[in-house]
């Protein structure tokens, strides 16, 4: 089972709490990979009642097709979705139009009642490494917020307020204490959004060799050399060989390599996967 939940997610969690009140949106940014491993029930709950936009970033690397089903499959439960890479801003022309259209009653009420111009506040949500300050980055045109790629780079929330009728909230990533199906775990571990110093490599990279061979079984030939009749363990030492990963006594580094596979998987090497299958 996956866990991990430091001491700042606990304080992140109650200030968001807190937080909620002052928002009249809440913007869930989810990884395109894994929208559904993603989508924390925590913040589902207590988005519940919101305005609500969800965004699919990292599109770039996830499978075409697979954004396309995973957008149809939110929105036919009622989550406007926008599938976005917010590194270099592509599907976030849409974004002010999604957001008029999500305020629009909002607006009206408010302009009965003699409100006008007043900025939309937006809590920017979602679990860690999925590309909240990326986003608002890219938003504001300007680097107001810390990204990296690894979890827990934002520690606290941050206001946002840079004109355009809007106001943003930078908010820590957070997973919820217990992520209970094995599965997710693995999905949020592979992606980036669970501290890897938490799970094993082998087990990870094996996972990341589950998803390669259902999906694009034919990048593990090109890259590794490794044919159909190998297991896990084959393909780290086929890979080890390849690219002279040996330990001291000439033995191949396992460890190593399969580390090199978790890299190579995030790096697209292993080509556009999206973690999250289709459901049946
Ligand atoms: N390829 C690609 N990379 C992205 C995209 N959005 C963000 N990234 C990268 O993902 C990493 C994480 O981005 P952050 O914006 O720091 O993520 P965050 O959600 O704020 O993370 P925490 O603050 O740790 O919760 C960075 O290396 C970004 O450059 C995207 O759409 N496509
Ligand atoms: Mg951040």
């Amino acid at each position: 089972m996956i866990q991990w939940y430091p001491g700042h997610m606990e304080k992140a969690r109650r200030s968001m709490r807190e937080s909620l009140k002052l928002v009249d949106l809440v913007i869930e940014v989810l990884d395109a990979r894994a929208p559904l491993s993603c989508l924390n029930p925590e913040i589902d709950r207590m988005g519940e009642g919101k305005a609500r936009l969800f965004l699919l970033n990292k599109a770039d690397m996830a499978d075409p097709g697979m954004n396309r089903y995973w957008k149809e499959v939110f929105e036919a439960e009622g989550r406007p979705t926008l599938l976005i890479n917010a590194r270099t801003g592509e599907g976030m022309k849409e974004f002010d139009r999604a957001v008029e259209s999500i305020m629009a009653e909002r607006k009206e009420r408010n302009a009965r009642r003699g409100i006008i111009n007043r900025p939309v506040r937006a809590m920017v949500a979602g679990i860690p490494n999925s590309g909240k300050s990326t986003f608002i980055n890219r938003f504001v045109k300007k680097a107001v917020t810390k990204t990296g790629n690894r979890p827990g780079v934002t520690r606290g929330n941050q206001w946002i307020r840079m004109g355009k009728g809007m106001e943003l909230l930078d908010t820590p990533g957070i997973l919820w204490p217990k992520i209970e199906r094995e599965e997710c775990g693995w999905n949020l571990a592979l992606i980036g959004s669970v501290n890897d110093a938490i799970v094993q490599t082998e087990d990870l990279a094996s996972h990341a060799l589950k998803k390669v061979r259902a999906l694009n079984p034919g990048t593990l030939a090109e890259r590794y050399g490794a044919d159909k009749s190998m297991n896990d363990t084959d393909i780290f030492a086929a890979a080890a060989g390849r690219f002279s990963m040996l330990l001291p006594g000439g033995e191949a580094d396992i460890k190593r390599a399969a580390g090199m596979v978790i890299d190579d998987f995030r790096s697209l090497k292993l080509g556009r996967i999206t973690v999250d299958e289709k459901e049946t």
